[in-house]
């Protein structure tokens, strides 16, 4: 290695990191099952979806031909970021669930190449993800400080830095869809308190389209969703010491008209009863019963915009892919404008 030269030396070290997580995330999974699995119609929240297998089963749905709300979202960004750069002369970008980052290096692009970018702030609940994309990106990016942050979304936002100028938060992949209508509310509030009167918030929301594409994109024919759904009973017999059989479950996905949105179950082929030993818990299943594992909203512009009013924010830019899939949308606090 290289002798850091005085001035390198006494610079603040490029990459800072802190972790928020602890016995409380496995707590949430416990509560989670023992909450939605004694409903009389049983539930499980998403966000279970994603341990490592389910990690990678996600990023091979983004690559399906059905799926197509990660190419548009990207098809966007790159149409945009040199606007959205320009708009917001952000110093910072502040990433919710940014994961790998892949979608965001279109913006560091834009930001960089703007001459404003400073700072990275991801928010993610997988650390080996954040700091490997810290590490790659200080080196990608001379100058670029990460300050990331290990957490839940739902409960760490105070945990992010204050701002240190103009920033972007961005909240990609149309996640937002996975609240129902009041908790969407609150979340989308909760964000809004990250943003000052010169901040942008950067959101990616899947649109209402043709029932039969929708439905498509999450049941493919290959059946990686199928695979990706079942996968939640896998992190349930790992981590609760559950005995599930995910053969038992049918992977279920429909839109739901009237609520526009996509719903996907798990419905059980025979009639049967797990143990979930870690909560001494008999769960009992009829043969064609449903759980519901995730419900993924579809915007239509009216609604997205009456959402971000509810939380104080306005709109600033529309942005959508030639073939109006998806939308990204900038907005900022409503009151400051
Ligand atoms: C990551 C929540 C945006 O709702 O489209 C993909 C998750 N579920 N296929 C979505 C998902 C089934 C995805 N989000």
């Amino acid at each position: 290695m290289e002798p850091l030269t005085t001035s390198e030396a006494l610079e603040k070290p490029a990459i800072r990191i802190e972790s928020h997580l602890g016995e409380a995330e496995e707590r949430s999974l416990a509560e989670d099952v023992l909450d939605g699995l004694t409903r009389p119609f049983k539930e499980l929240p998403p966000k279970h979806f994603y341990d490592s297998r389910g990690a990678e089963l996600f990023d091979r749905i983004c690559e399906l031909p059905e799926y197509y709300p990660t190419r548009a979202e990207r098809t966007i960004l790159t149409q945009s970021a040199d606007e959205i750069a320009r708009l917001t002369a952000a110093v910072e970008l502040v990433e919710l669930g940014s994961g790998t980052a892949a979608k965001t290096r279109v913006l560091l692009d834009a930001l960089h190449t703007a001459g404003t970018l400073r700072r990275y702030v991801p928010v993610d609940v997988t650390e080996s993800m954040v700091r490997a994309c810290a590490r790659e990106l200080t080196g990608e990016y001379p100058g670029l400080e990460v300050h990331g942050v290990i957490g839940d979304f739902e409960r760490h936002l105070d945990r992010v830095p204050p701002a240190t100028g103009p920033r972007i938060v961005a909240f990609l992949g149309g996640t937002i869809g996975n609240f129902p209508p009041g908790s969407r509310r609150r979340v989308l509030r909760e964000i809004a308190h990250l943003l000052g009167p010169g901040d942008h918030l950067l959101m990616g929301t899947d649109l209402v389209k043709d029932p039969n594409v929708l439905e498509a994109a999450y049941d493919d024919a290959q059946g990686v969703t199928a695979e990706f759904n079942r996968n939640v009973l896998r992190v349930l017999n790992r981590e609760l010491d559950a005995d599930f059989d995910p053969d038992d479950f049918e992977h279920v996905a429909l839109f739901d008209r009237e609520h526009e949105w996509i719903e996907m179950r798990l419905r059980s082929r025979r009639e049967h009863t797990t143990l979930v030993r870690e909560l001494d818990l008999c769960v009992h299943f009829d043969a064609g019963e449903e759980l519901r594992t995730e419900i993924s909203a579809k915007f239509t512009p009216e609604r997205l915009e009456g959402d971000l009013a509810t939380a104080g924010l306005s709109l600033v830019r529309w942005l959508t892919d030639p073939d109006g899939l998806f939308a990204l949308t900038l907005s900022r606090r409503a009151e400051l404008s």
